[in-house]
């Protein structure tokens, strides 16, 4: 790809603890709060690419940000190039290992590249990329977290979301009673439309015997999918279980980079895949991802980050479903339009992610 000519001059970081409009619990954590790593490259050409990574733990962003030190150092004054920066930073990583923070730092820093490339082409990522679409299946994950059980708040909050302007909506699932989580399951759906889905995330709680037990009771309750129900690297106990069960399974957010996909793949660890952008690589490393899918013809979704997501399932050859949450919308200008289930794909140049300053000024932690 020949890319517009830039010149990187530096990179910065600031964490941003987020308010949330709706708190969520998992089987693994419970959130309250948003934090993120925002990112701003700037070059010598006056154009600035950005990206904002979401670090699961607030003790997660001076990590990155230290990494980014050490990545800025190394690219500054260096031709912006998202392959030839990714082999420099790799080099310079190999010993500690591309993987965790050092990984989501990465992954930050190519999604920003991408952007003020897209920026100078004057195209919006997805046309930079070659698609020519509009908008991209979308489900709302803002909620149904595990802190509720009775059936009544449940169904309410199903609707809510629905409400938003979707037709698909995931519900967390990997109570310590496995009732609960039937019940909860059977409350949803049965107040949904028979039309709407219902996507299921264990968040990997269960080992390979409880996720065939609870999966063989689940078979009949309408679940789209059933995601990361095991300990996200066994692929030999994911293999299994999509062999037994119908429910198709969808795992990939933890995947650190693509070639996890390819081994997944070759292992028949999963029917469906959700990639995250800041484990997989950025854009890159999507797009490695996005090939591997098409290959051997596998589904493939988003893991948060919808802003930039949305761009890259519109040129995604298996592209299936964009996971939306709205944790980021209160420190961007625009955030994204959702309308009868679908993701509209910005039209402005680069990903159109824009920091809101006077929010900032309220959420940047350091
Ligand atoms: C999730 C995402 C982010 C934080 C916790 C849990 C979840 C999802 O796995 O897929 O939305
Ligand atoms: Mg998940």
């Amino acid at each position: 790809m020949n890319h517009p000519r830039l010149t990187v001059r530096s990179v910065r970081a600031r964490t941003v603890r987020a308010p949330m409009s709706r708190p969520l619990s998992t089987s693994a954590t419970r959130m309250a709060t948003a934090p993120f790593l925002l990112v701003d490259v700037h070059t010598e050409e006056g154009i600035t690419g950005r990206a904002h990574a979401y670090c699961y733990l607030e003790a997660a962003a001076p990590m990155m940000r230290h990494a980014l030190e050490a990545a800025s150092e190394l690219i500054a004054g260096s031709a912006l190039e998202p392959g030839s920066i990714a082999r420099t930073c790799r080099d310079h990583f190999t010993l500690l290992g591309v993987s965790g923070v050092v990984r989501m730092a990465l992954s930050a820093l190519d999604v920003a590249c991408w952007d003020a490339l897209s920026r100078a082409a004057g195209l919006p990522l997805a046309g930079y990329l070659g698609s020519d679409v509009d908008s991209v299946p979308a489900y709302n994950s803002n909620g149904l977290g595990l802190s509720d059980v009775e059936p009544g708040v449940m169904a309410e909050e199903a609707s809510r979301l629905l409400a938003d302007g979707f037709d698909a909506i995931k519900i967390r699932l990997g109570r310590e009673n496995p009732d609960e989580d039937l019940s909860a399951v059977r409350a949803v759906r049965s107040s949904i439309p028979s039309s709407s889905l219902l996507m299921s995330d264990y968040n990997q709680a269960l080992s390979v015997v409880d996720a065939l037990e609870r999966g063989s009771g689940l078979e009949d309750e309408g679940l789209y999918w059933i995601e990361e129900p095991l300990a996200h690297e066994d692929f030999v106990g994911s293999a299994t279980l999509v062999e037994a069960l119908t429910t198709p399974i969808q795992i990939g957010e933890n995947f650190n980079g693509s070639d996890v996909l390819a081994t997944a793949i070759a292992m028949d660890a999963l029917d469906y895949v959700m990639v995250d952008l800041m484990r997989i690589g950025g854009v890159s490393g999507w797009l490695r991802a996005a090939a591997l899918a098409a290959a051997a013809d596998i589904p493939m979704s988003s893991h948060l980050y919808p802003e930039v997501s949305v761009h890259l399932l519109s040129v995604t050859p298996t592209a299936h479903w964009l996971e939306y949450v709205d944790w980021a919308e209160s420190f961007i200008v625009e955030p994204i339009r959702i309308s009868g289930g679908l993701a509209g794909v910005p039209s402005g140049p680069g990903t159109g992610v824009a920091w809101e300053e006077d929010a900032l000024v309220r959420y940047t932690v350091d």
